[in-house]
């Protein structure tokens, strides 16, 4: 489409000669002039006039021409699709840029490694800024029901923190590095199938796949010999490692009694002075996520076209008990482990 096309003014041979045209009128010139003729007398003479102009004047190609417009028009149409939603809608573009990703919109928690390079632009725009508008904090709440919880905070895109969140749970006590390495051993069917079929987020931390994160000495994974931190998320997708992970922990007691918890739980686990970087993610469902370990700062801030309606940014720390509840596909959100423990956290989408 944007191939050169030949023409005229710019082909070999009329430049060459137009370079032998030029030679002789500089010859004519420098001699007029020896003569005694002054440059202003020769702009008298209308044919010099022309020649110059003709000589001076710069003609942007043809083929530059095409290009702009086409990029024009292409970047037209595709304001005209994204406002119209049509021939597509918005939804489909994502999930058709995210198949051809490689990433599994479904089942994806968090579509960080997509939503970190992708433009802001591209992203569908919020509906509406009623879930950030008047929100200043993000609200610390204990023994809340799951009607208030639902009334409040269910479906309204507020973030809270419910601060008896993992009351009766036995994870805290239980989870640690080496406790989710044995479940992951190496060679296991849990590991194998982790890393088969389910999700893994190195974040900027070097690791392969969780093989590896397992591999590391516990002294670099305790940050004793004073390596870089590291931060990583896998969703398990394994029935058996869920299983006994799932001795630990239960349904939160504040969800509504109708909302179900997604089958393929998250966890997030890393070492202080690491988190996750500020994003968005195209998920299906707000989220829940208990901190068993380690204490998490999470950074919110509602998209751009909602600055004007709503905080630019809150901030609340998460400690060790609690369970915080976002919609991570209204609110961009980082994470940074501000404690001085491995931060272990275990969380779910709820319908
Ligand atoms: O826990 C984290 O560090 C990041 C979690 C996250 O991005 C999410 O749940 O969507
Ligand atoms: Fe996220």
């Amino acid at each position: 489409m944007c191939s050169q096309s030949r023409i005229g003014s710019n082909d070999p041979e009329t430049r060459a000669l137009r370079q032998r045209v030029n030679l002789h009128f500089q010859y004519l010139y420098d001699t007029a002039v020896q003569e005694g003729l002054q440059p202003s007398d020769l702009m008298k003479i209308d044919a010099v006039v022309e020649l110059r102009e003709d000589l001076n004047s710069f003609e942007i190609p043809n083929y530059v021409w095409k290009c702009l417009a086409a990029f024009v028009i292409s970047f037209i149409s595709l304001v005209i699709v994204y406002l119209s939603e049509w021939p597509v809608d918005n939804d489909t573009v994502f999930k058709l840029w995210m198949d051809v990703g490689g990433a599994d919109p479904i089942s994806h928690q968090c579509a960080v490694e997509v939503f970190e390079f992708m433009p802001e632009m591209f992203r569908p725009p919020a509906r509406s800024c009623n879930f950030c508008r008047n929100v200043k904090s993000v609200k610390k709440v204990e023994n809340i029901s799951p009607e208030q919880f639902e009334e409040l905070y269910a479906y309204t895109g507020r973030p809270v923190v419910v601060r008896d969140g993992t009351k009766d749970w036995t994870a805290s006590t239980q989870f640690s590095y080496k406790f989710l390495k044995s479940i992951y051993s190496k060679n296991s069917t849990a590991l194998k199938n982790v890393e088969e079929n389910c999700q893994f987020f190195p974040y900027k931390s070097n690791f392969k796949d969780l093989e590896e994160v397992f591999d590391m000495s516990d002294d670099k994974a305790l940050m004793k010999d004073r390596s870089s931190p590291w931060y990583i998320g896998w969703s398990n997708c394994d029935l058996s490692a869920a299983n006994t992970l799932r001795q630990h922990y239960s349904r939160p007691y504040f969800l509504p009694k109708r909302a179900e918890s997604s089958k393929t739980d998250w966890i997030f686990m890393g070492s202080p002075g690491y988190g996750a970087s500020m994003h968005i993610d195209y998920v299906n469902h707000p989220s829940w996520q208990a901190q068993i370990t380690g204490t998490k700062r999470w950074t919110l801030e509602p998209p751009s076209e909602c600055y004007f309606q709503c905080p630019r940014s809150l901030e609340v720390i998460v400690q060790p008990g609690e369970i915080i509840v976002l919609d991570t596909n209204l609110w961009y959100h980082a994470t940074l482990n501000v404690g001085d423990n491995i931060s272990i956290t275990i969380g779910s989408e709820y319908d």
